[in-house]
Formats: structure tokens, sequence, C-alpha cells
């Protein structure tokens, strides 16, 4: 019980910062952090709890305490953060791969997949991101032009997980799909629609994410 109000103090403090209009506070939450010797990935994932807590109070049909406006200035701070903290975890191009990622089209929701990107990015991936809303046709574009190892595809929508089979199907049209390996994450994907889709891999976080990357990358060997 004490435990559980612990965690719903600190929800309603990380919900408080991430709903901070001026954006003070999370350049703050994120310093302080750091101060007291906490790594990146760690800020994130606290503050990725802090989105999943208004989320919920944004799609609870009894109960909405959250609205369109609190997406949005949630969503502005969480890109404040990843500014803050990016440079805190730098590329590292020792050419373990080559990754396009994207966010399929009519999805804007771009901070899993930046935060994905970064994580490839610092262990040593090059990464590609050719953005949000990427139609079917963008995607294979960008195959063909980069001839990447991995494409990652991310969704948060669940009106727009069907993108991600037209992509899949794109590209075994283009004649590309034995030439790339495809891995989907994002809040409405899992790990049985991939599996329908054809998709290599899923990722249920960025963690996760990395560690199927580099067993796929393994298995190009
Ligand atoms: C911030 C936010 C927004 C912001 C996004 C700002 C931005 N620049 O991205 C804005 C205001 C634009 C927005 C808009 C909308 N949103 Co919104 N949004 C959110 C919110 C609160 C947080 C999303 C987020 O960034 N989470 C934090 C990141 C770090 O988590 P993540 O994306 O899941 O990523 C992690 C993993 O999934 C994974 N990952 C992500 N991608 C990938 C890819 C690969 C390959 C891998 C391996 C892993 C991976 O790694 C990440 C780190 O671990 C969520 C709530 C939630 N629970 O997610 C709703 C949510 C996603 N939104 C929702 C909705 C409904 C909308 C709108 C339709 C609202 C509206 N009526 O207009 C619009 C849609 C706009 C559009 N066409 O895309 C719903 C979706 C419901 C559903 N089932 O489809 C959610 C779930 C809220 C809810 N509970 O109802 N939103």
């Amino acid at each position: 019980m004490a435990d559980d109000s612990i965690q719903e103090d600190r929800l309603s403090y990380l919900v408080s910062v991430l709903l901070d209009f001026k954006g003070t506070r999370i350049r703050e939450f994120c310093q302080s952090k750091l101060d007291s010797g906490a790594d990146p990935f760690t800020v994130f994932g606290e503050l990725q709890a802090g989105l999943e807590e208004i989320g919920k109070g944004y799609e609870d049909p009894r109960f909405r305490r959250y609205f369109n406006s609190d997406l949005i200035v949630s969503g502005r701070n969480m890109k404040r953060a990843i500014e803050l903290l990016k440079p805190l975890l730098p590329p590292r191009k020792d050419g373990k791969g080559h990754v396009v990622i994207g966010t399929v089209a009519g999805d804007v929701h771009d901070i899993g997949k930046t935060i994905f990107a970064v994580t490839l990015e610092s262990d040593g991936f090059i990464v590609t991101d050719i953005g949000v809303d990427v139609p079917c046709a963008r995607f294979v574009e960008a195959v063909r032009k980069n001839a990447p190892d991995i494409l990652a595809m991310s969704s948060l929508l669940t009106t727009t997980l069907p993108e991600m089979r037209n992509v899949i199907k794109g590209l075994s049209d283009a004649g590309f799909r034995n030439k790339v390996r495809i891995i989907v994450g994002g809040h409405a994907v899992t790990e049985g629609f991939a599996q329908s889709i054809g998709a290599d891999a899923y990722g249920r976080d960025c963690v996760e994410g990395l560690r199927k990357c580099r067993m796929l990358m393994q298995e190009r060997k």
C-alpha cells in the first residue's frame, strides 16, 4: 500500500513536469537526474511512465482527465528532454549495421522512434531516420536507395497498424523483402501482430529493440 502511494506520488510528479507549459521544469528535472548520476536511458524511461499515465487519463472514457492539449504539451516537453539528453549519447559509427527507421503513414508520433534511433546510434549502428507519416512508397524507396541491413517501423496508433503490412507487401512486390530484415515496434504493436504480418522481429521498448537488432545482424552473417 505504502509502495503504491509512493508510486502514485512519483507518477503525479512526472505528469506535472511533463505538463509544464513553459518547459522549464523538464529541463530542471533532466538536469537534476543527471546530477544525481542517472543515465539518459533511465531518465527517458521515467518520463515514458509519465507519458503513459497521461495517455491513460486521456483515453479513459469514464473520467477524462487529459485532453489533446495535454498530449501536445507533454509531447513538446519530451522533445526538449531528447534535445538535452541526446548529446550525452554520441553516435558510435563502428559499422554494426545500417538501419532505416520511420513512423508509418497516418501517424505523427516520433518520440519513441527518435529514442530508439538514438539508442541504436549510441550502440554503433548507422541510422537513417526518414521521419513520420511515411507512406509505403517512401519506405520502399529508402530501402532501394540505402540498402540497409534492417528496416525499423514504428506505430503508436491502432488505426495505422495495417500500414506496416502494406510496407512489407510493397517491399515484396518491389523484390526487396529478402534483402532487408524488418523490426517493428511502438505502443500499438504486439509480438503477435509482428508475427502475423511477417516481420522478422518485434521490440517492446528500445532496449529490447536494440537486442533484437543485434540478433538480426548476427543472423545475417
Ligand atoms: C505525446 C502523444 C502525442 C503527441 C505526439 C508528439 C510527438 N512529437 O511524438 C501528439 C499531440 C502529436 C499526439 C497526437 C495524437 N495522439 Co497521441 N499520444 C501521445 C502519448 C501521450 C505519448 C506517446 C509517447 O511519445 N510515448 C513515449 C515513447 C517513448 O513511447 P513509445 O512511442 O511507445 O516508444 C517506446 C516503445 O514503444 C519503443 N518503440 C517505439 N517505436 C519503435 C519502433 C521499433 C522498431 C522498436 C523496436 C521499438 C519502438 O521504444 C520506445 C522507447 O522504449 C501517448 C500515450 C502512450 N501511452 O503512449 C498518446 C497516444 C499514442 N495517442 C493517441 C491518440 C488517440 C492520438 C490522436 C489520434 C489524438 C487526436 N484525437 O488527435 C493524435 C494522432 C495524431 C497522428 N495522426 O499521429 C492514443 C493512441 C490510441 C490507439 N490505440 O491508437 C494514445 C495511446 C493515448 C491514449 N491512451 O489514448 N499524441
